[in-house]
């Protein structure tokens, strides 16, 4: 029943396409006979004002290169896309199915979007022509559309629904995610989620969409046009619901982003906790003071504050019961062993003031996160899911007798009936500073964040400290070294100021100004995931490393 909702539509795209025109300048020779692909948006006949979205697919088994969009006429002086204009081969799950003989061929992501400005054009019927390239050369026009143009006319918002997919169910944590991207030809005012037809969250405008900021260039705002909101689904029964999207612009005018059916089949009344780890990055090099203090300035784990390593983040749970759902504690443990638990002995809130620390508090769960707060509105302890732990390296190295070399460190959370979820694991090398006399640099990266979509020329944040001091700190891209795209050269300019790092690193030198920012071409670099690697040059002529970062790059590029 399903696959045939799908392929109908799919089915009548094909005829449409037979009627296409032919093009002169395009080679035939060597091409594949068939081809397939529509203008699904706009509809035919569609009044159309503002920014149009110009929407479909196109499959002829080669990779597609290019996608253009040409207005009363198919000359070139009719285009109306910039080079690289359209954002192409996406994934169309739905077209493979009704396909499958395309499914695994080059062309088997035939997915488009593009836009123009109506504006541009005079009120009353114009005509769409979709022109599409592949890799070898080959082209074709797909059958045109033709659109009413209204330019008093306020625009409705429009956008996108990229989470929850159609037909999907809920993630085995019980978080339904709803995410995607709304523009407007003036502002959105805000993006409501309903739930069979009932209002259920407002979501988080804001949020940096690069991609669709490539696609829609002279869309003001479109680099900010993301939106997301996570619900807890426990609180609804098992079932199927309606999941409905809208977006209001700042004149009350309202736009249906999207509407998705998605299940609920939560299949414990308890399901554990989840969550994120913040600090360290991917490995990171652990150190401590080996010298065997006796029993150190307070004789306690903390010893040497000089060489203090921090593990932060935050977790929750969902939970229809308060007295059964939420985090009890969350706890470190390395190579499987716990070092650290915010859960004190006999249950306690093992939550302290650490002396030697001007008595903060450490070990603890429950800091003020109004990030996640805003994120996850609903969710029990979301304003307060921050923890934070503080790991004196010496200590572990000397009276924990842990060995110096690479080991796992494990982040858990537990709830209150002790389901206990795996955060992290991050691989981390500890040594004693004492021995080389080489205190490895700390470092840490602010912007990208952890597996963010990042596109074009992206400014990459971040801060270093060494004991030794900081002389260079270079960005390593999957293992090479990279250029700054505006300064040309090697290395990140340094010494932007810090006060977050000198309140958490009062003894390091360059504390103040130990941020640094970094330009880098991800034009250069591959669609694709990679580890960023922060290299930092000491005062004594050192290069270590002080940290991986892992983002994935998303960039319209253009193969022509
Ligand atoms: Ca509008
Ligand atoms: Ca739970
Ligand atoms: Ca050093």
């Amino acid at each position: 029943m399903k696959l045939k909702a799908l392929v109908l539509p799919v089915t009548a795209a094909v005829l449409l396409t037979l009627g296409a025109p032919a093009v002169a300048e395009c080679p035939t020779e060597g091409c594949p006979a068939q081809t397939l692909g529509t203008i699904e948006s706009p509809a035919e006949g569609a009044l159309v004002s503002g920014y149009v979205r110009v929407a479909g697919f196109a499959l002829n088994g080669n990779l597609v290169s290019n996608i253009d969009l040409y207005v009363d006429g198919m000359d070139e002086a009719n285009r109306v896309t910039p080079a690289g204009g359209a954002n192409i081969n996406t994934p169309r799950p739905d077209v493979m199915q009704a396909f499958p003989q395309y499914a695994g061929t080059p062309g088997g992501a035939p997915g488009y979007e593009m836009s123009f400005r109506a504006a541009n054009y005079s009120n009353g019927t114009h005509k769409l022509y979709v022109r599409v390239t592949d890799v070898t050369g080959c082209c074709y026009f797909l059958a045109p559309r033709t659109v009413r143009i209204d330019n008093a006319r306020n625009q409705p918002p429009f956008g996108v629904l990229d989470v929850p997919l159609p037909d999907s169910s809920i993630h085995a944590n019980g978080v339904l995610a709803v995410a995607g991207w709304a523009l407007d030809d003036r502002r959105v005012e805000h993006v409501d989620v309903f739930i069979d037809g009932r209002l259920e969250r407002e979501a988080v405008l804001g949020v940096n969409r690069p991609d669709v900021a490539a696609y829609y260039p002279n869309v003001p705002g479109a680099t900010d046009s993301g939106f997301v909101i996570f619900i807890d689904s426990t609180r609804l029964t098992n079932g199927v619901y309606t999941l409905t999207v809208k977006a209001t612009d700042d004149q009350g005018q309202q736009g249906l982003l999207a509407t998705r059916r998605f299940q609920v089949f939560n299949n414990a009344p308890n399901l554990p906790p989840f969550g994120e780890v913040e600090h360290p990055l991917l490995q990171a090099t652990w150190f401590g003071n080996c010298l065997s203090l006796p029993g150190g300035p307070s004789g306690g784990e903390i010893r040497d504050t000089r060489y203090i390593m921090f593990v932060s983040g935050w977790a929750l749970d969902t939970s229809i019961y308060a007295e059964r759902g939420g985090v009890s504690h969350v706890f470190l443990e390395m190579d499987g062993v716990v070092l650290k638990d915010t859960r004190g002995a006999f249950g306690t809130l093992g939550c302290r003031r650490e002396f030697n620390l001007n008595n903060a508090l450490v070990d603890c769960y429950g800091f003020y996160r109004p990030d996640v707060n805003v994120l996850y509105p609903g969710f029990q302890q979301s304003a307060n899911s921050g923890y934070f732990f503080a790991v004196d390296v010496g200590y572990l190295l000397t009276d924990m007798g842990i060995k110096e070399g690479n080991h796992m460190l494990q982040i858990k959370a537990a709830d209150k009936e002790d389901n206990v979820t795996l955060l992290k694991e991050l691989p981390v090398h500890l040594e004693c500073a004492t021995q080389n006399l080489d205190p490895s640099p700390l470092g840490y990266v602010d912007d990208p964040s952890n597996y963010e979509f990042i596109g074009g020329i992206f400014p990459v944040f971040g801060w270093a400290l060494d004991l030794d001091g900081v002389i260079r700190v270079r960005v390593l891209i999957d293992g090479v070294a990279q250029i700054d795209a505006v300064t040309g050269r090697d290395y990140a300019e340094y010494g932007l100021t810090s006060p977050d790092v000198a309140a958490m690193y009062p003894n390091y030198p360059q504390r103040g100004n130990a941020r640094w920012r970094f330009y880098l071409d991800t034009t250069k670099i591959a669609n694709s995931e990679h580890d960023l690697l922060v290299e930092v040059i000491d005062g004594r002529g050192n290069y270590r490393s002080a940290g991986t970062r892992r983002f994935i790059v998303n960039n319209n590029t253009l193969i022509r």
